[in-house]
């Protein structure tokens, strides 16, 4: 029984050293995040799009969790399934700090996915020289992430916990992308009590019944300690 759902956003790996997308201005070499993370992206300019997360699965290898990962693993070892950690971040870091009941609604950096034999692989290389999918052997290895326009994982399983929580807390996100952006309107319409945890108000800072803005580090463990008081 779900009771309280989190998500969270590049704002909680911020202090791990992860960039968030508007710390770089949503730019990358140049490019908007939104015209690197497309299908029709990758089509047109694989190189540039396997480039573009090459870079950011290379940089993983140099950061750790943070306390606010931590924190959360620490909340789901006190609760366990009362607890689902909902990440639209596609590191690692949730994992890594100890948290176990982790969807990665839009994927993981940290795996392959073969458009021949749709295949799933965890990956830590480069994708740009092309290997040979570990499955089938075809050269057609994409990121395993969601990319604008494509539909986000285990929307059923968010739904449904966020029908049957009791509590829903939004962590270091800009509420800019949907779904993820609605999940606190979903909430609330069912009566569920919301909560903004982010270093400054999101987009939707006036949806929640509270918020608290301040770093993640702080507030992640103060929030929790205080749930487990
Ligand atoms: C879909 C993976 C259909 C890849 C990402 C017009 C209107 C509304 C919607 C749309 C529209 N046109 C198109 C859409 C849909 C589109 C969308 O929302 N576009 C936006 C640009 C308007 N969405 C989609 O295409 C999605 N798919 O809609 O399919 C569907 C819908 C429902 C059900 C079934 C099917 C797919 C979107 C997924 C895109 N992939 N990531 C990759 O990582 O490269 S998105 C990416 O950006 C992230 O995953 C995240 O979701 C998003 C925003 O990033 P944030 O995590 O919020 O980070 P950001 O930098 O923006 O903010 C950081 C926050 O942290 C800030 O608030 C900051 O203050 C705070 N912070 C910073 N430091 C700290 C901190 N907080 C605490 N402590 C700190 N130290």
């Amino acid at each position: 029984m779900t009771r309280i759902v989190v998500l969270t956003g590049a704002g909680v790996s911020a202090e791990s050293g992860v960039p968030t997308f508007r710390a770089a201005d949503g730019l990358w070499e140049g490019h908007r995040v939104e015209d690197v993370a497309t299908p029709e992206a990758f089509e047109h300019r694989p190189t540039v799009v396997h480039r573009f997360y090459d870079a950011r699965r290379a940089a993983l290898a140099g950061v750790e969790p943070n306390p606010a990962h931590r924190a959360l693993a620490r909340l789901e070892e006190a609760i366990g399934d009362d607890l689902l950690v909902v990440t639209q971040n596609i590191d690692d870091l949730h994992e890594r700090g100890g948290s176990t009941r982790v969807v990665h609604m839009h994927g993981r950096l940290r795996a392959a996915w073969c458009r021949a034999c749709d295949g799933r692989t965890d990956w830590y290389d480069d994708l740009v020289d092309l290997p040979p999918c570990p499955r089938c052997g075809v050269t057609e290895l994409r990121p395993d992430v969601v990319w604008f326009g494509e539909v986000p994982y285990e929307m059923d399983r968010i739904v449904a916990a966020l029908d049957e929580a009791d509590v829903f807390v939004s962590i270091g996100t800009s509420g800019a992308v949907y779904p993820a952006a609605g999940f606190v309107q979903h909430a609330a319409a069912r009566g569920v009590r919301t909560l903004e945890l982010n270093l400054e108000p999101s987009a939707g800072t006036h949806l929640f019944d509270e918020a608290r803005h301040g770093p993640a580090s702080v507030l992640v463990p103060e929030w929790v300690e205080d749930l487990l008081r």
